[in-house]
C-alpha cells in the first residue's frame, strides 16, 4: 500500500520533504496572458480597483487554479499597496506600469499600524480565496521585500537600475534607513493579517536585490528580509516563508543561511547544479524555468522541465518560473508545463 498523502504538497516541500513530483505554481500566474483575467480587469475598471475588490481579486486568484490545477494560489495584489497604505500616492499608467509620488522622508508616511484601514479589502480577499480553494491547494500571501519596495517609493517608478534609491542610500543613509524600517514594520503587520486571514505560507519578493553589492546586500537585502521572517516565525510558527533575492548569484547562500527562509526562489540565470549543491540542504528550492519558454513551448520546454526536475529531485523542490510569466505567454504552454510536471 502506498503511504497516504498527508498535507498540502507545497507545505510538505517547504517543510523539507522530497516528494515524488515537485508541487507547481507560477509567479504572476494570474495575469494578462489569461483572457478570463482581462475580462475581470476590464469589468473592475483598472488594476488598483481590481486589487481592492475582494470578489474580483478572489476570482482572478482562483482562475489559474481552475484552469491549470496548480498546487498553490498566490493572493492577487501588488507589492506597491504597502506604500499606498502608508499614504504615498500610487497610480498605474496603462501600458507602462506603476507610478508613485516619490518620497525621501519617512516622516511624511503614516505609521505601520495605520495601514490596515487601506488594506482591509486585501485581507477579505484572502478569506474568500481560503474558503473557495480545494483543501490540497496552498494559499501564498506575499509582500515586496523592503529594498525592492523602497526603490519604487524613492524613484516613483521602475527604472532600469533603480538609481535614485541607490543615490539616497549613499547621500543620506539615515533618511534611507528610516524608509526601510517603516517598510519592515508595515510588512510584518500586513503579512500577519494575511496569515490570520488564512494564508498558509508567505513570499517576499526582492526583485531588485541583484543591484546591491557587498555590505549593502547584507544591510539592505539580507537583514530586512531576516527581520520579517524572524518576526513572523515567532508569531506564527509553522507558517513557512519563501525568499526571492533575485539576481544575487551565490549571495543566495548567505541569504538562506541568515534569513532562515523555508524556501528560496531562484531566477533562470542561476545554475541548477549549484543550487542543488549549496541551497537545497538549507531550504526548498523554487524554480527556475525561463518565462520565455511559456511563449515558445515545444521541445525546448520539455527538455527544460526534465533537466530541472532531474537535477533537483534529490531534495525539496517547488517547480516555478525564474521570474513572472509575461502577458504574451501562451496558456497552452502553461497547460503543457503542468501536464509535464503532474504526469
Ligand atoms: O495591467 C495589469 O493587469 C497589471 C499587471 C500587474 C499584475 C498582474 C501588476 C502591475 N501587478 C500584478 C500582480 C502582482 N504583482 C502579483 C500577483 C500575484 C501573482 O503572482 O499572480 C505579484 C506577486 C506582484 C509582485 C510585484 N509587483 C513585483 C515583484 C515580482 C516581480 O515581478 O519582480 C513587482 C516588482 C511589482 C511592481 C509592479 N506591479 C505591476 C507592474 C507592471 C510592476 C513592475 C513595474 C516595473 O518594475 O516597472
Amino acid at each position: 500500500m502506498p503511504e497516504p498523502v498527508l498535507g498540502k504538497p507545497l507545505l510538505r516541500s517547504l517543510a523539507g520533504e522530497t516528494l515524488p513530483r515537485p508541487p507547481i505554481w507560477l509567479m504572476r500566474q494570474a495575469g494578462r496572458y489569461l483572457p478570463e483575467y482581462r475580462a475581470v480587469r476590464a469589468k473592475a475598471g483598472g488594476f488598483l480597483k481590481l486589487c481592492y475588490s475582494p470578489e474580483d481579486a478572489a476570482e482572478v486568484t482562483l482562475q489559474p487554479i481552475r484552469r491549470f490545477g496548480f498546487d498553490a494560489a498566490i493572493l492577487f495584489a501588488d507589492i506597491l499597496l504597502i506604500p499606498q497604505s502608508l499614504g504615498q500616492k500610487l497610480w498605474f499608467v496603462t501600458g507602462e506600469g506603476p507610478r508613485l509620488a516619490p518620497i525621501t522622508d519617512a516622516s511624511t508616511l503614516r505609521n505601520a499600524d495605520e495601514i490596515h484601514e487601506t488594506l482591509g479589502p486585501i485581507y477579505e480577499t484572502v478569506r474568500m480565496v481560503r474558503g473557495a480553494l480545494p483543501p490540497e491547494v496552498a494559499l501564498i500571501g506575499f509582500a515586496g521585500a523592503p529594498w525592492t519596495v523602497a526603490t519604487y517609493m524613492i524613484a516613483g517608478r521602475g527604472t532600469p537600475d533603480q538609481a535614485p534609491a541607490h543615490a539616497l542610500m549613499r547621500r543620506d543613509p539615515t533618511a534611507f534607513n528610516a524608509i526601510i524600517d517603516r517598510v519592515v514594520e508595515a510588512t510584518i503587520a500586513y503579512l500577519s493579517r494575511q496569515i490570520e486571514a488564512g494564508a498558509d505560507a508567505i513570499k517576499l519578493f526582492d526583485s531588485w536585490a541583484g543591484s546591491l553589492t557587498g555590505s549593502e546586500f547584507e544591510s539592505v537585502c539580507v537583514e530586512p528580509n531576516r527581520r520579517i521572517v524572524e518576526a513572523l516565525r515567532l508569531k506564527y510558527p509553522g507558517v513557512p516563508a519563501i525568499g526571492f533575492p533575485r539576481g544575487v548569484g551565490e549571495g543566495a547562500l548567505r541569504f538562506v543561511r541568515r534569513t532562515r527562509v523555508d524556501g528560496i526562489a531562484i531566477g533562470q540565470e542561476m545554475d541548477l547544479g549549484w543550487a542543488r549543491d549549496h541551497l537545497q540542504k538549507h531550504a526548498a528550492v523554487q524554480g527556475n524555468i525561463d518565462p520565455q519558454l511559456m511563449i515558445t513551448g515545444g521541445d525546448e520546454l520539455r527538455r527544460a522541465v526534465e533537466t530541472t526536475i532531474e537535477t533537483l529531485s534529490g531534495g525539496p523542490h517547488i517547480l516555478n518560473l525564474g521570474h513572472g510569466i509575461t502577458p504574451d505567454a501562451d496558456p497552452a504552454n502553461v497547460d503543457m508545463l503542468v501536464r509535464l510536471v503532474k504526469g
